[in-house]
């Protein structure tokens, strides 16, 4: 045998050795793949099962989706509290009423005091019946004719009318003349509609501001007479057309996308 190869031998030994001496206790600390049923070892313990390298992965996965849950948690109770009532406000049910209590009586997952209306503290409100976030200033561009109220309605951003809730360009609309019914609350008048909890008629702030008992342009035009358009009023809740020269108040609304 060449000296060069005697030299690999020699090491590939050593390696083994060491391997073994390494890795055999090791083994045998961690157990077998599958050691016979009711197998002990010789203190009378039950012998380990070694978990595959899947088996591992898995756990190390489900543990760091675990993690994850907890950090988002932990942030949640980190976060501010905008209405002071304990709760902060990612797991707050009501935000912008205090309402300690949380209580949410038909479970849908808005409380009590914002059951219908909920103000998302940046310049919207959710009607949480229909989904779609409302200007919560119902009046920031007073009395328009109607292409101007579109226009208003469609360069309406985050900046303006106290919205600081991202909004561009483009993200707004006038409500359609089927949305309109959908918003107002004929149980009431004068405004028709209702305060946030649903529970009574609108008051300043609850959840609108500036809310007018009076006409509002809707973005839908008449099919045959491109020169009317749908309209609302606001102190019955009557949806009609008019003349697109009217002028009529401007309250834009978003998908709650
Ligand atoms: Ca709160
Ligand atoms: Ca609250
Ligand atoms: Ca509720």
């Amino acid at each position: 045998m060449r000296k060069g190869k005697r030299t690999l031998l020699v090491v590939a030994m050593i390696t083994a050795f060491i391997a073994a001496g390494l890795f055999l206790p090791a083994l045998a600390r961690a157990g077998q793949l599958e050691p016979p049923p009711g197998a002990v070892d010789e203190s009378g313990n039950p012998i380990p099962t070694m978990h595959t390298l899947d088996e591992l992965y898995n756990k190390l996965e489900e543990l760091s989706s675990k993690l994850t849950a907890v950090e988002a948690k932990v942030d949640a109770l980190c976060s501010p509290d905008s209405d002071g009532d304990g709760m902060p406000d990612p797991l707050d049910n009501c935000l912008m009423t205090a309402n300690p209590d949380q209580a949410d009586s038909d479970a849908d997952g808005y409380g009590d005091p914002c059951d219908r209306f909920s103000d998302l503290n940046n310049g919207t409100v959710r009607d949480n019946d229909t989904g779609l976030i409302w200007l919560k200033n119902a009046n920031c561009f007073g009395r328009k004719n109607w292409a101007d109220a579109m226009a208003d309605a469609a360069g309406l951003a985050h900046g303006s009318c106290g919205l600081t809730d991202g909004s561009v360009a483009g993200d707004w609309d006038l409500p359609t003349k089927e949305e309109w019914p959908a918003f107002v609350d004929k149980s009431y008048s004068w405004p028709a509609l209702c305060n946030a909890a649903g529970t009574g008629k609108w008051s300043e702030g609850d959840a609108f501001t500036g809310v007018q008992s009076d006409t509002y342009w809707s973005s839908t035009e008449k099919v045959d007479e491109t020169d009317r358009a749908w309209r609302v009023y606001m102190d019955s809740g009557g949806v009609d057309n008019g003349p697109k020269s009217n002028d009529y108040y401007v309250w834009p609304v978003r998908s709650g996308n």
